[in-house]
């Protein structure tokens, strides 16, 4: 892939060059940023801004003692998980990490679900079990993560596979940070993926730290996608602060996929703004490193975007902050109100239900009979 991804940053859509509603919102093929018409273009504004608001309100909420377990900050991420998932055609499957609350709302998760997610709520997609794992749905489209960093390669891969024999042309995507290219995981899901071709995009989050471990103590590479070359596969490199160029990158990346010359090894360059979890203050952070990434606030990028480009005005960007704000409050005072699960259903759900397990063994007998 195209190291030419690197430029996608200059490819922005001028105004007047979309043409409005062309393209259904969630189309079978991926589709590039310069195709993106103007409302599109504020759908990913919009994006930005709750995934941004929603982790505020859990930050506010974690110091109330009302949010339980880890609560990992994407501030400054954003544009990864919005511009990528954005990307995807319906069909595909996407599996989100701890920083990707962005890209599960791309997919269709609501508001109102992380915080009964992360308050432990009865009505919550876990039941109240869990906070930022093992929160996702096949049927909805995305792969639920675990806490061991890497395993979701070889899982998407699987994804990946399953799809290309069930005829589904689908493409599976993942994410993984800086730290964690250093798993075993992540190369022994690679190498299934690049020797099988399977239409799999891995999205690298370079964001300079795996918790206090800055990225030079992990690898010598400047451009961590150069790993991609242990395994003949396409790499690109993008701007992992620019939404639109993270939209293009991922966009030809899962084109490549789905034509069959995957898998695609991406990765965005980026800074994690906050610590690895809101326990941790980041001291170990140097402060012009900061200061640096603060002025490319990925948010404040595409408003000077959007503005400079006149794509929108000041107004319409200020009526969308609203309503995100209402809906936030709103969603969230459904998620206070809400009750927490009964104790006793604790112990519920460790079995399938009785009826699937002997449905299963009835179909399996036949089988194991034939093998012996
Ligand atoms: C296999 C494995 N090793 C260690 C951990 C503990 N751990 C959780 S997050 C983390 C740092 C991850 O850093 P990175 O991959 O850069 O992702 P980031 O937190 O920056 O998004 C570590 C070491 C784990 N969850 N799984
Ligand atoms: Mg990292």
């Amino acid at each position: 892939m195209p190291r030419t991804s690197r430029n996608a940053a200059k490819k922005h859509p001028r105004k007047g060059k979309s043409a409005e509603s062309a393209h259904p919102k969630r189309p079978a093929e991926s589709l590039p940023a310069s195709a993106l018409s103007k409302s599109q273009l504020l759908d990913l504004y919009r994006y930005l801004k709750l995934n941004r608001m929603i982790e505020e309100r859990l930050s506010a909420l974690y110091r109330q003692g009302k949010v339980q377990g880890g609560l990992y900050s994407s501030k400054g991420q954003e544009a990864i998980s919005v511009g990528s998932a954005y990307a995807l055609a319906t069909q595909d499957v996407l599996a989100p990490m701890i920083r990707n609350l962005g890209a599960m709302l791309v997919r269709g998760v609501n508001p109102v679900e992380f915080f009964l997610q992360y308050m432990q709520k009865e009505g919550s997609p876990c039941k109240g079990r869990d906070t930022s794992l093992h929160f996702g749905g096949i049927d909805r489209g995305f792969v639920p993560p675990i806490s061991h960093l890497g395993t979701l390669i070889p899982v998407l891969s699987g994804v990946a596979l399953a799809g290309r024999m069930q005829g589904k042309n689908l493409v599976a995507l993942t994410y993984i940070g800086d730290g964690a290219t250093s798993t075993g995981d992540f190369h022994e899901g690679l190498s299934l993926a690049s020797v099988r071709r399977l239409p799999l995009v891995v999205l690298i989050e370079n964001n300079r730290w795996a918790y206090s471990t800055p990225v030079s103590a992990q690898s010598l590479l400047l451009d961590l996608a150069d790993k991609a070359r242990a395994y003949g596969i396409p790499q690109g490199v993008v701007d992992g602060n620019d939404v639109l160029a993270v939209h293009e990158a991922t966009s030809r990346a899962a084109d490549l996929a789905r034509r069959g010359q995957g898998p695609v090894l991406l990765e965005a360059k980026t800074m994690r703004m906050r610590g690895h979890s809101e326990h941790d203050d980041a001291w170990y952070v140097p402060e012009e490193e900061r200061r640096f990434w603060e002025k490319r606030d990925p948010i404040l990028l595409y408003e000077k975007h959007l503005l400079g480009t006149g794509v929108a005005i000041k107004d319409e960007l200020s009526r969308i902050e609203s309503a995100c704000a209402a809906q936030i409050d709103a969603d969230l005072a459904i998620a206070e109100a809400a009750p927490f699960p009964r104790p006793e259903s604790c112990v519920e759900d460790i079995y399938a239900p009785e009826q699937d397990a002997s449905e299963g063994l009835a179909e399996e007998a036949p089988r194991a009979a034939r093998r012996s």
